[in-house]
This record gives C-alpha cells, sequence and structure tokens, in this order.
C-alpha cells in the first residue's frame, strides 16, 4: 500500500463511451482531438490517458483502426504518456468487440469485474466474459486494471487472482458514483481499501459531483486518481470543465496542497508494474 507522501499518478479519461459534445464541447471524438486533449493533459500532470474512442458522429466503438489512429496521434504527441485502453466500451457490446484493441499490443487496459446497474442500463460483465478478456490481455501481456463499479467487483477481481488469472500484484481503480452502483463517499473507499491483499496498488475515479472529493480523499490516503470528462463534465457546481486537462489541473492542486510529488512518466510504469513499451 502507498505511502501518503508517495509520487501520486494522475490518470486523464479524456473521453468516455457516454459524455457529448453537446453535453460538453471539449469532449474530443477524432484522433487529432484526443491528442491535443492527450498533450494538455499530460502538460498538467497526467501519466496515464485512460482512451475511449468514436465514430465521427460521436457514437462509441471498440474498432481496433479507430484505436490504432488515436493511439499513434497521441503517440506522435506525447510519446511518454501511457495509453491505457477501454475494455469496457459502452453497454451492450461484445466482447469480440471490446477486446479488439488489445489486437494492438498497448501496455495497459482496463477489465470490470462485475455486473451493475449503469443509469437506466446495465452493464454487464458476467464471469465468462470477464475471464475472456483477462485470458486475451494476460497472453498478449496486457497489463490490467481493474474497474470496480462496487464492492462485489473487487470480491470477483480477488478470486481472479487467486485463480491465476489477475497477475500480481493488483492494481484496482474504484470507479464510484455512477447512477446504480455504489456510492463515492469516503467511508466506501475506506472499507474498499480494507479489502485489498497486501502490495495492491489502487486509485479512485469520482463519477460527477464525487470526483474532486473523492480525488482529495485518495491523495491523502496514499492512493492515486483518475479525472476527466469520462467521468465529470463540470470543475465547479454549474461550471463546465474547458477539458479534462482543467480537471487535471485541479487534481494537481490538490496533491500539491497536500505534499504528494506527481509521479514521473517513469515512476509512473514503475508503480504499475507496466512492461516496457513495443514501439
Ligand atoms: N463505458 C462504461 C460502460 C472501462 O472503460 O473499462 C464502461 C467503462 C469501463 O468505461
Ligand atoms: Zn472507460
Amino acid at each position: 500500500m502507498s505511502e501518503p507522501s508517495a509520487p501520486l499518478i494522475l490518470t486523464a479519461a479524456i473521453c468516455g463511451a457516454e459524455v457529448t459534445k453537446a453535453q460538453n464541447p471539449s469532449v474530443p471524438y477524432t484522433a487529432p482531438e484526443l491528442a491535443d486533449e492527450a498533450a494538455r493533459c499530460f502538460a498538467e500532470g497526467a501519466r496515464v490517458i485512460h482512451l475511449h474512442v468514436r465514430r465521427p458522429d460521436g457514437s462509441p466503438t471498440q474498432d481496433r483502426e479507430t484505436f490504432r489512429a488515436a493511439i499513434e496521434a497521441i503517440r506522435d504527441r506525447v510519446p511518454e504518456v501511457i495509453v491505457q485502453v477501454s475494455t469496457g466500451g459502452a453497454v451492450g457490446m461484445s466482447v469480440d468487440e471490446r477486446t479488439q484493441p488489445l489486437d494492438l499490443d498497448p501496455e495497459f487496459c482496463t477489465l470490470s469485474t462485475g455486473t451493475c446497474n449503469f443509469g437506466d442500463e446495465v452493464f454487464s460483465n458476467p464471469f465468462p466474459l470477464i475471464e475472456a478478456i483477462a485470458t486475451k490481455a494476460r497472453s498478449r501481456g496486457v497489463r490490467m486494471e481493474v474497474e470496480a463499479f462496487d464492492a462485489g467487483f473487487v470480491d470477483n477481481a480477488l478470486l481472479l487472482h487467486r485463480r491465476g488469472l489477475l497477475p500480481d500484484p493488483l492494481h484496482i481503480d474504484f470507479v464510484l458514483g455512477v447512477p446504480g452502483a455504489m456510492i463515492g463517499t469516503e467511508d466506501r473507499l475506506d472499507f474498499l481499501r480494507s479489502t485489498l491483499p497486501d502490495g495492491a496498488t489502487w486509485m479512485v475515479a469520482g463519477v460527477g459531483r464525487y470526483e474532486l472529493p473523492l480525488a482529495r480523499a485518495a491523495i491523502a490516503r496514499g492512493g492515486h486518481v483518475r479525472v476527466g470528462l469520462e467521468d465529470n463534465l463540470f470543475v465547479s457546481k454549474g461550471v463546465l470543465a474547458k477539458g479534462s486537462w482543467e480537471l487535471v489541473r485541479a487534481a494537481a492542486d490538490l496533491a500539491r496542497e497536500a505534499g504528494r510529488p506527481l509521479a514521473t512518466p517513469e515512476e509512473a510504469r514503475r508503480i504499475l508494474s507496466l512492461r516496457p513499451r513495443r514501439g
């Protein structure tokens, strides 16, 4: 478990699958827009870009070639940044659709380890689907970040870990505040942290109004933090963020206040146990 003074890894969730330009014009859709936003977030201190991609009309896709174009554009602008591809995609996508970006041998991906309500829909992750995604990621040497939207997701991740499908050390993102799943209060965070084995690393992604309060709580407890328009469109009540970079800046300000240095890209790769990039 990391110390409250340990380097802090900030992840920027710049796009997501659900938020739209109609809600916030700064949501990026195209490869150049994604690369511009990634560069701005990196400049503010983000070391990981959690990546979804869109069709030109903004609809979510997990298309391999769309991911390839986005990753290449991001790499051209910010070669040092860690790109984490989503295998969650959008509600209703098949496992074959969701795992397409793994064919590109990314260094990092997500793995949602349970099923929950997601607004008025259901984010469905039955065990055979979770195991199929984990098996494909493992076979290609892609490091996985567990996305835990609820307490049972953590228990499922521990089960997969015991079965050898999730390698050591576990790295878990507590995604709290999704309508229909666990809320983003500090008592929930403290309970979830208490369930982790020694050596696991953890972070929070607070959804909506929970984003910055949970970031502050995680920073104080030695955890890592994800912010960005995927999770929250506003920098303060009623004020749209000008981009994910503004939310990264707010999280970096919280880190400075708390005396947490921001991780360099090298430190972030070491803390996250990432393998060296293959080009
Ligand atoms: N869009 C959500 C339904 C992930 O990226 O791995 C799932 C999600 C998780 O965003
Ligand atoms: Zn996502």
